[in-house]
């Protein structure tokens, strides 16, 4: 079955073709033939999700999904939110949003964060929505180098490493994102 993953995010693709079974064939939004951006305007991670997937079945009416995710930060209000890609500003990059992120909380002792993926698929005329979420902590400082965004500052609970500190497949047993990947496969296979 082709499966067209509208994100032009590199590493939640990575994440995604770990934990598909072959049987669906992954096709990044890249490789159908989108090469722009798809703009974000929605208020909740919910409203973007369903946004990304509708712009890319007008667009090449095939079975899609979209990922909007973000890092939700007791302290901060649950921010940064529907705002985690751009956080520190336009253009910013993941280390200035993590550097953002620890000033912001400097000084505070409840570091409780939550990571959340919303899946929307379209398939056939049919919307379905899928959930994922991990609870966790932040750090003081940046750990790791590997995963993304804010990978090097959430610790998952009942870990001892970051994001970043662990590999791709152990990242991917417990992710926010695994989870919701993992209902998309369950409801992919009931089909
Ligand atoms: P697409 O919209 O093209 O899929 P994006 O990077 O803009 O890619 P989001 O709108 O979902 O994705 O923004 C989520 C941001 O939250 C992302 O840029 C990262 O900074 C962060 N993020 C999402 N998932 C994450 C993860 O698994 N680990 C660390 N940070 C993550």
């Amino acid at each position: 079955m082709k499966l067209i993953f509208a994100s032009g995010n590199k590493h939640k693709l990575q994440e995604l073709q770990q934990k598909l079974p072959s049987t669906i064939e992954l096709t990044s939004m890249r490789d159908a033939g989108y090469e722009g951006e798809i703009d974000e305007p929605g208020a909740t991670l919910e409203e973007n999700a369903q946004i990304k997937a509708q712009f890319i079945f007008d667009r090449f009416g095939e079975h899609c999904f979209a990922d909007d995710s973000g890092l939700e930060i007791e302290a901060l209000n649950g921010e940064p939110g529907v705002y985690s890609a751009r956080y520190a500003g336009p253009g910013c990059s993941f280390s200035d949003n993590n550097q953002k992120v620890l000033a912001n909380l400097k000084g505070k002792t409840n570091r409780k964060a939550k990571f959340r993926t919303i899946i929307h698929l379209i398939y056939g005329n049919l919307n379905h929505v899928f959930e994922g979420a991990i609870s966790g902590t932040i750090t003081d400082d940046l750990r790791g180098k590997d995963g993304f965004g804010y990978d090097p500052i959430f610790i998952p609970d009942g870990h001892e490493n970051t994001f970043a500190e662990m590999t791709l497949d152990e990242k991917n047993k417990i992710s926010h994102r695994a989870q919701a990947v993992q209902k998309l496969i369950d409801f992919l296979k009931s089909r």
